[in-house]
């Protein structure tokens, strides 16, 4: 029996984070956590590039495009989808969830689902930073293991 696990080491890594402006606030505060666990990793900055979406429906589209560019270690789409009263949240939450999932499985490199799908912008603040942690660092840090789990198995 085997255990094979990656290493959350940053130095050296190139990242792309696609980020979402629906809910700016929260996606944000889901963006600067993620840099910052990315820093704390050894990333450099210069190596971090960002690409802005309007909402989280269009994460998926530009991952693909920005996996496909071949220039970054992993891709971690970032966003929140808050119900509020709308029913466009249950169709917006699947698509960015089943689109991103489509997108990882065929990238060679990892990308990532960091989109809060949240009841309240209350839960959401707690989970962007608040008393829940930040979404966005989670999801930076699952980035840099699965970025060396994938050399391991290359
Ligand atoms: N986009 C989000 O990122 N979060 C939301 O909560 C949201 N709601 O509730 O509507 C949302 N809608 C916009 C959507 O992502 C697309 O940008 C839009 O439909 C254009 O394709």
């Amino acid at each position: 029996m085997g255990l094979t696990r990656g290493a959350a080491t940053g130095s050296g890594r190139k990242i792309a984070l696609v980020v979402s402006r629906f809910n700016e606030s929260i996606t944000t505060a889901l963006r600067l956590g993620a840099e910052g666990e990315l820093l704390r990793h050894g990333v450099a900055q210069a190596d971090i590039d960002v690409y802005e979406v309007p909402g989280a429906f269009e994460l998926p589209c530009v991952a693909e495009r920005v996996a496909r560019l071949q220039k970054h270690d992993a891709v971690v789409c970032l966003g929140a989808v808050i119900r509020g009263a709308t029913p466009h949240f249950d169709f917006v939450a699947a698509e960015a969830a089943k689109g991103v999932a489509a997108v990882a499985a065929k990238a060679s490199c990892p990308v990532l689902f960091g989109v809060l799908t949240c009841d309240t912008e209350e839960q959401a603040r707690e989970r962007s930073g608040g008393k829940a942690g930040n979404k966005g660092a989670d999801c930076a840090r699952a980035a840099l293991e699965l970025v060396d789990l994938y050399q391991k198995l290359a």
